[in-house]
């Protein structure tokens, strides 16, 4: 007989929303428009909402500066708070300005360090504005060839250029260090895994910790272990959620590899991770390229919400008694029973106790939220990947 007593603890549990995510988003090949689509950061931040009136999970939603910049800041978050949820964290873009053709934070030349250190300056002002305490900073800086330019002299700038932000923040803001394994650099990144963003944050000071998003590990690589690690550290400050089969891909989370998302969230509940007093923050990173937005956002809360469901109701005291006698089939076999346990009755019957759709897929699908932003948001430009 499953044990689901330990399912009141999704009752604190919540996921991050990227505004991104609502906006047209493509490859280099093709960007496709959709019907629907938001115009500006106040519709993004409906649609955000959406998704979070149907689940009840998803209470946040994630800045992009430029993007989402916009003349009244007040304006935006009282706009949210009648919604029914509040601004996240506020994502700094290096990766769109000529002007960091060779880097960001790392370039050669100081007058770029300084601009790039500026932006974050303003990605603060907008935390104060906004009431956010997370500032998310992904470093798209490396070289494509070896010689390039030097290696460790791109760390030391690294180094000062974020010693500098670190120092910009208030007592009450955070700075979250992201890793990528490759891309846009080719050769190498100035911040390419989870040591280097670690030794960093370390370097900066309590309030820096590192971001884990999962798309951005070589294949093959144990994600599940690096958790473990940050945590043991105290250092792992959020997640990026989404799926890859080859690379960055953006995909919804839990989508590839269900598994996997399952052994990550495993880890988590052995430490404790997912219950706020741990201070992660458990976000999304994704793009729907070809498949309709705010589902695509619906679906990958509920992939969220289901793996932890099944991490929770993980046998512990059977798999500690089985891991300390040496049982290596049983202690697997324990793992194996939670993650085949199929836990979506429990979930709905949570979700019409607490007065959701017992189906939030199905239950957007009914309520012609779709049909009718469509049919609205006519005219103007519509939000895409670098606007
Ligand atoms: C680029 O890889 C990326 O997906 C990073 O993960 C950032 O978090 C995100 O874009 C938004 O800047
Ligand atoms: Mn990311």
């Amino acid at each position: 007989m499953t044990d689901t007593s330990r399912l009141t603890e999704l009752d604190d549990f919540s996921i991050e929303l990227p505004s991104w995510a609502f906006g047209n988003a493509g490859t280099r090949f093709k960007v496709f428009g959709s019907p629907g689509v938001p115009r500006d950061p106040f519709e993004k931040i409906s649609d955000a909402a959406e998704v979070n009136r149907l689940t009840g999970l998803a209470p946040r939603v994630s800045l992009h500066i430029p993007w989402d910049r916009v003349e009244d800041w007040q304006g935006l978050v009282a706009h949210a708070k009648n919604e029914g949820v509040r601004i996240g964290a506020i994502n700094s873009n290096l990766f769109q300005d000529d002007d960091y053709r060779l880097g960001s934070l790392c370039h050669p030349d100081e007058k770029v360090r300084a601009k790039a250190i500026r932006h974050h300056g303003e990605c603060i002002e907008v935390m104060r504005a906004t009431g956010s305490t997370d500032l998310k900073l992904w470093l798209p800086d490396g070289t494509n060839y070896p010689g390039q330019d030097s290696i460790r002299a791109r760390q030391d700038r690294l180094a000062d250029s974020l010693a500098q932000i670190y120092g910009l923040l208030d007592e009450d803001q955070r700075l979250l260090l992201e890793y990528k394994l490759f891309e846009p650099a080719f050769y190498h990144m100035d911040i390419p895994d989870w040591g280097t963003s670690f030794v960093h944050c370390v370097e900066l000071g309590e309030r820096a910790t590192v971001v884990l998003d999962t798309g951005h590990h070589a294949p093959g690589t144990n994600i599940e272990f690096i958790v473990a690690m940050l945590l043991r550290a105290r250092r792992l400050g959020a997640f990026d959620f989404n799926s890859r089969f080859y690379a960055d891909d953006d995909l919804m989370v839990g989508a590839a590899d269900p598994f996997q998302l399952f052994r990550i969230l495993h880890e988590i509940v052995q430490q404790d991770g997912h219950r706020p007093s741990s201070g992660i923050n458990f976000m999304l990173d994704q793009c729907h390229n070809i498949e309709p937005k705010v589902e695509g956002q619906l679906r990958s809360v509920l992939n969220v919400e289901e793996a932890l469901a099944k991490a929770l109701i993980v046998d512990q005291e059977a798999l500690r008694e089985a891991q300390r006698s040496g049982d290596v089939l049983a202690a697997n076999g324990i793992l194996m029973d939670a993650y085949r346990t199929d836990v979506r009755g429990a979930l709905a019957d949570r979700r019409e106790q607490r007065g959701l759709p017992r189906d939030p897929v199905a239950a957007y699908r009914d309520s012609g939220y779709f049909e009718r932003v469509s049919a609205e948001r006519v005219g103007g430009t519509q939000a895409s990947w670098g606007a």
